[in-house]
């Protein structure tokens, strides 16, 4: 299976409860290696951008809201299939559907509050990596 990079976003509601080390250990255990990482406050125009497909949803006033409200840590995640691994280890979207195990069904308040965002596919996962990092801000060991 192909080498990808995909992003990862721990949401301000895994900041606020002091786990972002618990869930960097999750990915670390099961082979996605963080490649590029920081801690950004979002504006409300950058959270727009970033959830921009989802502009016409019920729920995106809240997403940006909630995506604003404190800082995010912004994580590159390298590994093999890192795309559908990364989506594997997050859990479903609903942490009521989250299998057991994995992060969202451990750590998520709700549907909205979902601790951490996962890119979808390799496209959109070059597209949101170079959203936050640019190439050389990327590092590999
Ligand atoms: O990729 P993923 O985060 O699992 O779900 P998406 O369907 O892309 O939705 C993005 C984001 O929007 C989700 O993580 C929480 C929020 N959301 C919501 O608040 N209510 C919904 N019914 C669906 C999504
Ligand atoms: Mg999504």
């Amino acid at each position: 299976m192909a080498i990808e990079t995909t992003l990862s976003i721990l949401k301000p509601d895994a900041i606020e409860k002091n786990i972002i080390g618990k869930i960097i250990a999750k990915f670390e255990e099961k082979g996605l290696t963080p490649v590029g990482l920081r801690m950004v406050h979002l504006s409300e125009r950058e959270a727009g951008e970033f959830y921009a497909v989802h502009a016409e949803r019920p729920f995106f006033g809240e997403l940006v809201e909630f995506m604003t409200r404190g800082p995010v840590v912004v994580m590159a995640l390298r590994g093999e299939d890192a795309v559908n691994r990364n989506r594997e280890i997050m859990g479903a979207t609903n942490p009521a559907d989250a299998d057991a195990g994995t992060i969202r069904a451990e750590f998520a308040t709700s549907i909205g509050e979902n601790t951490v965002h996962g890119s979808d596919s390799v496209e959109n996962a070059e597209i949101e990596v170079n959203f936050f990092f640019s190439g050389t801000n990327l590092f590999s060991r």
